[in-house]
């Protein structure tokens, strides 16, 4: 069985890490496709706890290969810091591999991300001020910083001045900054080329030839469906491809090898940033949603936006990814409420859609139509199988099944690792 896709159904931090974690002695290769430090997956581990930011969550399962693929953008500083301190609590990262063709994330961009934030004011997007975006445009826009190029000091000194140039004059002049001089960038790059140089590998060919193997290789997503720059709630999305079409260019695997794609919603929603949020709830069930279920960023601590679970995204996510497996996690989270609200349409300016409104102003309109399911009162976060399940919580599994076009795989019951009901 070749190459999983492992994908966000909504807008992101639906227990992503968990879920790769979990399937991580089943894979040799974990791969990240998209994104950068802006992603934050918290797994648990007995009493251990990881916040990963940058390194793929296969990190910590001995004998996976971790990959950074070249769609991911790299802030180094960040890398160097995420893998000492795994080191320093005795995770083994030396069999982690980066691809020469990932981009870095230089300083000016964390700066530009910020400003660029400040300066559009009510119109600002919330991003997470890695320095992502500004990094992605500069990719598209053939001025970026790849890995390759911190090998060769003539080339990168060429690439930043080329860069600079432009970046100077936004800083400069629009921005009203202090302009970043070429041998300040460069100096503080190649601060970090040596300890890169062993980590750095052609991904696309070693991936290739583990495929041909027959070795399995998981492909993890950053953020989700809904964040995702073509097919998410542009322009309130990060800045790459985060679904399972974006595994393929951000991992340089063929869409023929992908024989699984595995989607992973809570049974709930929750967003961080700015952007429209249908069922989003401003009352005293989304603050206890937010409370009982820690919805609080990985990355920057900020409080999730939290609302009821919505079947036109699910069934979204189930298109546009080609969903084989969808994973429900969170399910404890819900436990105690009498009646449990579903989203199973919207009604836009006294239309009844289905689907997804066409538009962005269709989205912004978007009131949620619930359908109510009860709920239950026993505490699930010991149940291991879905007999386990009271009645009412299956019945609620079942309702969301037959309705997002998607086979539940699987359903979390908890932070930790067992704390999962497997039913594929
Ligand atoms: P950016 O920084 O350019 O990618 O921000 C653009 C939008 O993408 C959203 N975004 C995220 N949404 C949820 N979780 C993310 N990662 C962290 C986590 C979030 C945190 O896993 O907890 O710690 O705040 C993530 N990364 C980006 C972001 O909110 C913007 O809406
Ligand atoms: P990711 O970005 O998709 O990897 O998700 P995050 O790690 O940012 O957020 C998910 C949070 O939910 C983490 O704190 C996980 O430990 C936690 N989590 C994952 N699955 C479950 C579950 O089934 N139940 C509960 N209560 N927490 C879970
Ligand atoms: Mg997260």
């Amino acid at each position: 069985m070749p190459a999983i896709v492992l994908v966000g159904a909504q807008w992101g931090d639906e227990g992503k890490g968990k879920a790769t974690d979990l399937l991580g002695s089943r894979v040799d290769y974990v791969v990240k496709f998209n994104g950068g430090n802006n992603a934050g997956h918290t797994v648990v581990i007995g009493q251990e706890k990881y916040a990963l930011h940058l390194l793929p969550s296969g990190i910590l399962t001995d004998g996976v290969v971790p990959v950074i693929g070249n769609g991911v953008v790299i802030d180094l500083g960040v890398l160097f810091h995420e893998i000492d301190g795994l080191e320093a609590r005795g995770v083994d990262t030396s069999r982690l591999v980066v691809s020469a063709n990932a981009h870095i994330i230089p300083s000016y961009n964390r700066t530009l991300d910020k400003v660029t934030e400040r300066f559009l004011g009510s119109r600002k997007i919330g991003t997470t001020g890695r320095g992502i975006g500004p990094t992605y445009a500069d990719k598209m826009s053939r001025v970026g910083i790849r890995v390759q190029d911190l090998f060769d000091e003539k080339i990168l000194r060429q690439k930043v001045e080329g860069a600079l140039a432009q970046k100077n004059h936004l800083l400069v002049k629009v921005y009203n900054r202090r302009a970043i001089t070429v041998d300040e960038v460069v100096e503080e790059l190649l601060g970090h080329t040596e300890r890169l140089r062993p980590y750095v590998t052609d991904t696309t060919l070693l991936l290739g030839e583990a495929l041909q193997r027959d070795e399995v290789v998981l492909l993890e997503g950053g953020q989700a469906t809904l964040l995702d720059v073509d097919h998410g709630t542009y322009p309130f999305v990060t800045s790459s491809n985060a679904t399972a079409g974006g595994a393929c260019t951000g991992a340089g695997i063929a869409p023929t090898q992908v024989t699984r794609v595995i989607a992973i919603a809570k049974a709930y929603i929750t967003r961080v940033g700015e952007g429209p949020f249908p069922t989003e709830l401003f009352d005293e069930d989304g603050e206890r949603l937010r409370s009982i279920g820690h919805e609080y960023g990985t990355t920057t601590g900020r409080p999730r936006r939290c609302g009821w679970f919505d079947i036109p995204i699910a069934r979204y996510a189930s298109r546009i990814n080609g969903v084989t497996d969808l994973v429900i996690t969170k399910l404890d989270v819900l436990t105690g409420w009498e009646q449990i609200p579903v989203c199973v349409a919207y009604d836009v300016d006294g239309e009844r859609l289905e689907d997804l409104p066409m538009t962005q102003t269709g989205f912004h309109h978007a009131k949620p139509v619930y359908e109510y399911l009860p709920g239950w009162s026993e505490d699930i976060s010991g149940a291991r199988e879905i007999g386990d399940l009271p009645a009412n919580a299956r019945a609620y599994i079942q309702y969301l099944e037959d309705r997002s076009n998607a086979r539940i795989s699987a359903i979390g019951v908890g932070p930790e690792r067992d704390q999962t009901v497997v039913l594929h």
